[in-house]
């Protein structure tokens, strides 16, 4: 259908652009659209041989072996290893390829992933571009300490979240959603995020009745104690990146 089709295209589109020659070091993000960028890779017909791929959680992992792909664990790569590339998807992404990430549970290691590369392409269809952030994709996912997670979701209330949320796994049981890492989720409605843009035009993003810019609520999440990570991805430019000369950032596609 019209968006698979979507989907499709824009990840043939980023492997085309982006998937570097002799290729070392691939980072695999979650989720649907990935799917078909682990097919367009296969269906440049390289030798992949010596390429080893980084999956961001246990279906990553899975896309990577069934496509006959070999996958190395981020805890296994070698010391001071920069990836070549990341290819991730998002929920939804803005004027600044800002992204909010985390529909699929995977976002701590898909931003540990993420960081670890020279670039990281982010592979979204039209459906998924918004000016800002959280103008259709309505929540912030938080990867949370489960001993932590009530008190985390009292802070994001004073931060001006609305009715933030513990995931709960819909389809086995009622109780909260375990990530890859035995966290929870906690899923935190804002407003729409502020862009530089709007910065520029003089709104005000300090979180004034809980209008908040990218980073800087970016940056109140991540340092509430019993917070892993959040899935606001922006600017990404790891230090891992930036150290191996690498461009960093992410692209359009
Ligand atoms: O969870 C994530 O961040 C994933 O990348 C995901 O949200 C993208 O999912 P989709 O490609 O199935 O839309």
């Amino acid at each position: 259908d019209a968006v698979e089709a979507a989907k499709r295209a824009a990840a043939k589109t980023a492997v085309a652009n982006h998937y570097p020659e002799n290729a070392r070091w691939v980072g695999i993000g979650s989720g649907t659209t990935i799917v078909y960028v682990v097919e367009a890779i296969k269906a440049l017909g390289v030798d992949t041989s010596n390429t080893r791929y980084v999956p961001t959680g246990y279906q990553s992992r899975q896309l990577i072996i069934s496509a006959g792909l070999t996958a190395v664990e981020f805890d296994a790569l070698p010391a001071g290893t920069v990836l070549d590339v990341a290819f991730d998807g998002a929920d939804e992404v803005d004027d600044d390829l800002n992204c909010i990430k985390g529909g699929g549970a995977c976002l701590f290691q898909e931003k540990l992933v993420a960081m670890q590369a020279k670039q990281f392409i982010c592979v979204a269809d039209s459906r998924k571009l918004q000016s800002r952030l959280l103008s259709k994709w309505k929540y912030v996912p938080i990867e949370v300490a489960p001993i932590a997670a009530y008190r985390v979701q009292k802070k994001l209330l004073e931060l001006g979240a609305i009715d933030p949320v513990i995931r709960t796994n819909k389809d086995f049981k009622q109780g909260p959603l375990k990530t890859d890492q035995d966290f929870f989720l906690i899923d935190a409605p804002f407003p729409p995020l502020l862009t530089s843009a709007d910065l520029a035009a003089g709104r005000d993003g300090s979180g004034k009745n809980g209008v908040w810019e990218v980073n800087l609520l970016a940056r109140e999440i991540k340092q509430i104690n019993g917070v892993l990570d959040v899935g606001i991805f922006s600017g990404l430019t790891g230090p891992q990146a930036t150290a191996a000369g690498g461009v960093g950032g992410q692209r359009p596609v």
